[in-house]
């Protein structure tokens, strides 16, 4: 088998990926380890940066997200039990971020590409990508215990963290640089109306905490917890009982409790690996960075690299071009360090840090104390939050 474009993983990285070459006229193949059935319900990111939410709906695949997403025009900050609103559009010049959940992107995508006859492969087991840097590039697998080949072009390494193409780089050619933090993040979605409109990013002297949703039936909330706690000692009662005490706030302000329809501790870590290319082989996503969710960037920034990969590979195909694709980890990675410091600072403005003395505390709450006073430091947070521009893209 033969095409342009082999692209592992069919997270939001690979799905958009292929969607936005199939527009340019480039054939792919997205390979899957997991089911369709999985992929379109694994509850992750639920926030779209402005950017995002142009870029879904200017290549076709926004309509569902236009009708069910909900724009958000302002996030709030909590701390010492008071509540700040950060007006994310009137200091962003009307930009706002749509709350619509990753798996709802990952479906629209899927149910597109599948429309228009695109290539995707689901339960494709031991990928194996080959001959990238000899300039034929090859990805092998088995699916129901057969064989498989596919001689390609260039291979897109689109499959997250734990995937094969970042591990199939060779030795000592990437520089991996990383941060893990002494927390987690204790997740629930639950059955009950979210108990207002907006975000709330809660900062309390027991941990953080963060008030989301996905839906007007939809809670979503997250706790920080320590990194190697069991969900086993999370019973529904402790997790609610934690959530009011940490979001509690004025005005008499309380949560709506419902039905806990799913639960799970995610790790916290910073990580980056530089290039992001070896010869034919792209990473993007998460294959090739990982933020922590505070600043609710991981998949607005999987979408930043394939926008830039597919504009370096339709100039290649298009133009004869190989300046785009060379120059792709460069453009990327100046973005990824922005959205990583930001990402890193919302972190540490809003956790407990086991090691933080009487001192730490003092300033991380004076820094707070200046964010939500500060028209300056405020337009700051809410120009990283919406979205950076896209730069060197077009
Ligand atoms: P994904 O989504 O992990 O997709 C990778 C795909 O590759 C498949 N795969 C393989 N396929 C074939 N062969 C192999 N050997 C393979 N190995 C892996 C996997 O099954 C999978 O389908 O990566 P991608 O596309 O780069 O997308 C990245 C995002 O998923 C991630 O950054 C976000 O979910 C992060 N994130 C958030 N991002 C935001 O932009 N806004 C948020 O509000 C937000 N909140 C979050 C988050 C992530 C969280 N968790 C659980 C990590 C909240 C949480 C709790
Ligand atoms: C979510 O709704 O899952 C969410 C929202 C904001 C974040 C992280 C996760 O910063």
């Amino acid at each position: 088998m033969r095409t342009e474009v082999g692209i592992v993983g069919a997270g939001p990285a690979g799905l958009l990926l292929s969607h936005l070459l199939a527009r340019a006229g480039i054939e792919s193949v997205v390979l899957e380890r997991q089911s369709r059935s999985y992929v379109e319900n694994r509850i992750r990111a639920g926030v779209l940066e402005q950017g995002t939410a142009d870029l879904l709906r200017e290549t076709g695949v926004g309509q569902r997200m236009d009708r069910e997403g909900m724009v958000h025009r302002g996030i709030e900050i909590a701390f010492r039990a008071r509540r700040h609103r950060i007006d994310l559009a009137g200091l962003s010049g009307g930009k706002t971020v749509t709350v619509y959940g990753q798996h709802e992107v990952v479906k629209d995508l899927i149910a597109l590409r599948l429309a228009d006859g695109g290539g995707l492969r689901f339960e494709a087991e031991d990928v194996a990508p080959s001959g990238f840097l000899e300039d034929r590039p090859a990805l092998e697998w088995r699916q129901e215990g057969q064989a498989h080949r596919l001689d390609c072009d260039f291979i897109a390494g689109c499959d997250g963290f734990h995937g094969i193409c970042r591990a199939s780089l060779p030795a000592g050619h990437a520089r991996l640089l990383e941060r893990v933090y002494p927390f987690a993040w204790l997740g629930i979605l639950a059955e009950a109306p979210p108990a207002q409109e907006e975000l709330i990013y809660a900062r309390h002297p027991e941990g953080f905490a963060l008030f989301s949703m996905r839906s007007p039936q939809l809670t979503r909330l997250y706790l920080q917890c320590d990194p190697d706690d069991d969900i086993a000692n999370w019973p529904d009662r402790r997790i609610w009982d934690e959530l009011h005490r940490r979001l509690e706030s004025d005005g008499g302000w309380r949560l709506t409790e419902g039905p806990v329809l799913q639960k799970g501790i995610t790790a916290m870590r910073s990580f980056v690996c530089e290039p992001m290319q070896a010869g034919r082989l792209f990473l993007a996503g998460d294959a090739a960075h990982i933020v922590p969710p505070t600043g609710a960037k991981g998949m607005n920034l999987a979408v930043a690299d394939v926008r830039t990969l597919a504009a370096a590979l339709v100039a290649h195909y298009r133009e004869g071009r190989a300046d785009r694709l060379d120059a792709y980890s460069a453009t990327c990675l100046r973005r990824i360090w922005k959205v990583q410091r930001f990402s890193w600072w919302m972190t540490q403005l809003l956790h407990r840090f086991p090691e933080h003395d009487a001192f730490g505390r003092r300033l991380q709450e004076a820094e707070l104390d200046y964010v939500v006073h500060s028209e300056a430091a405020r337009r700051a947070l809410a120009e990283n939050y919406v979205g950076l521009p896209f730069e060197g893209v077009e």
